[in-house]
């Protein structure tokens, strides 16, 4: 289909990437966001190879950012020895497009200016609040009460997502996952002037330490000047003021930080005594839900409304990318909306909650106390083989991950195609040793998710 007239509810990385993605292709696109301006989120993002290059191919100016390329994934215990390293050198060659990491206002910031490269094409409109929808016209409603028709309306409203409940026919709330992110960005000049932490700076490998109830992730940022930490622990190691029902609440200082890690190694110890303010978020997410599309054929989910996961494969966003190239696609080949819609819906469902039940097998393996289990974990993740925890050390399912071609439809007489292709899940620790099966860590979400 040409020239199709598309509203997009939300300007976040997956509502501003379907705008560059369908604009592309000469729809024409008006955005609506309900904030009055883009929040600054302090903190990084990881771009995967094939996230990047759908980006570049939409007109984003991946070099007028300041990034890092990574060099890969390390993964340590909270002593600091290292279990394994998950070199990336390769994927430029093998998947066709970097791995970087990148400032997220700086990200977003990218994503707008691309906007103006279709300045006849899209419109972005802030503070801009959709209040109701007209399924089968379609058609929305804003805060100040004007009525918008489109040919198809895609939801990028997040994970609190107001109209996902009318497109799933019943309410459903995003459950408790038992963890919470700090998401923090210190400086790097003290990390670089102390030799036994500026190779974290220096070589920019994305460090994972892992410990009991709890992990830290680490990487530069911004050509060297800052860098990120992304610590995820259980509530009942959450130290100070829990997070309240606000997503977000900010910090005063990190007294807090520094007695939770005061036994973890030096790099650990040393990054949470540079910390000042910093953000804590609740991590939620929800089983997986019948459909993203709206039974009239015209509206569909996309994003973190749709397949909302924890941050442990740093793809939720990369997926909101994949989400947005599949549309275009299927809106290009299919001769209506509908069928798109179910062409699209049909190919990102089962990858998308393949990845985020796998940000749930990685939780539990993250944060195992010291012990038996744990020791079998560290011999397990040496292992290029399918049973190996670490979703990326099985070559098998990094290949699955980083070469997939979003844009390309699976073909309509391909069956099950997708749900075929898709690896094994990889084994869940003991049930004994599990850190959420047998406290109040979310216990009851962490059972649903292994019987499903
Ligand atoms: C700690 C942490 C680290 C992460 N790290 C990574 C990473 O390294 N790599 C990665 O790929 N992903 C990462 N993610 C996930 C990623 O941030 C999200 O998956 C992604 O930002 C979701 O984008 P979205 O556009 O779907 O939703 P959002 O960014 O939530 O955007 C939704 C937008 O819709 C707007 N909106 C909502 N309701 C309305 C309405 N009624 N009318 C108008 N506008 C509305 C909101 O204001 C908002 O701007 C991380 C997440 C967390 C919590
Ligand atoms: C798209 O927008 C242009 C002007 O911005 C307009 O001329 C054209 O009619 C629009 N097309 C559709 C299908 O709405
Ligand atoms: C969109 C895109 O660039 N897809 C690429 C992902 O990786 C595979 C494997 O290298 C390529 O064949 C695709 O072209
Ligand atoms: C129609 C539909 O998708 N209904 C689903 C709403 O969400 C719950 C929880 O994921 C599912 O069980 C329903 O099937």
């Amino acid at each position: 289909m040409k020239n199709l007239n598309v509203l997009v509810v939300g300007a976040g990385i997956g509502g501003l990437q379907t705008a560059l993605a369908l604009a592309k292709d000469g729809h024409n696109v008006t955005i609506f966001e309900s904030v009055k301006q883009f929040m600054e989120v302090g903190a990084g993002i990881r771009v995967p190879p094939n996230s990047s290059r759908l980006g570049l191919s939409w007109g984003v100016d991946f070099d007028s950012i300041k990034k890092e390329i990574s060099m890969g994934n390390l993964f340590a215990d909270y002593r600091d020895k290292t279990l394994v390293e998950i070199p990336f050198h390769d994927v430029q060659r093998r998947y066709g497009a970097p791995y970087y990491f990148v400032h997220r206002a700086d990200f977003i910031d990218a994503l707008v200016q691309a906007l103006d490269k279709y300045p006849d094409k899209i419109k972005l409109r802030m503070n801009t609040k959709v209040v109701e929808y007209d399924f089968d016209e379609p058609a929305l409603k804003t805060a100040d009460d004007v009525w918008y028709h489109g040919d198809l309306i895609i939801c990028a409203d997040g994970i609190k997502s107001a109209v996902r409940n009318e497109i799933n026919g019943t309410r459903i709330d995003p459950v408790d996952t038992g963890d919470v992110a700090y998401r923090i960005l210190v400086p790097a000049k003290p990390l670089l002037e102390d030799p036994l932490t500026s190779h974290l700076v220096n070589n920019p490998w994305a460090v994972h330490w892992m410990g009991p109830e709890g992990h830290a992730v680490g990487y530069p940022l911004r050509g060297g000047e800052l860098y990120n930490i992304i610590i995820d622990i259980t509530h009942s190691t959450d130290l100070g003021v829990p997070v309240g029902e606000d997503e977000w609440k900010s910090q005063a200082d990190n007294t807090e930080l520094v007695k939770r890690f005061e036994d973890w190694c030096y790099p650990v110890r040393k990054l949470c005594g540079l910390t000042g303010q910093y953000l804590k978020w609740k991590l939620a997410d929800f089983d997986q839900l019948d459909r993203w599309v709206h039974p009239s054929g015209k509206v569909a989910l996309l994003g973190d409304s749709s397949h909302p996961m924890m941050p442990y494969l740093a793809q939720g966003a990369a997926q909101a990318t994949e989400d947005a190239a599949t549309l275009q696609a299927a809106l290009s080949h299919h001769q209506d909306v509908p069928g798109a819609l179910r062409a699209y819906e049909k190919q990102r469902k089962p990858r998308a909650a393949y990845i985020a039940k796998n940000t749930r097998v990685i939780q539990e393996w993250l944060h195992l106390y010291d012990g038996p289990e744990r020791d079998r974990r560290d011999e397990l993740m040496k292992h290029d083989n399918p049973q190996n925890p670490i979703f990326w050390a099985d070559t098998n399912r990094k290949d699955w991950l980083f070469g997939h071609d979003a844009r390309k439809l699976l073909d309509d007489d391909g069956g099950d195609d997708a749900a075929s292709k898709i690896p094994d899940l990889p084994p869940y620790p003991a049930r004994e040793a599990s850190v959420y099966l047998n406290n109040d860590n979310g216990n009851k979400s962490h059972a649903n998710a292994r019987l499903n």
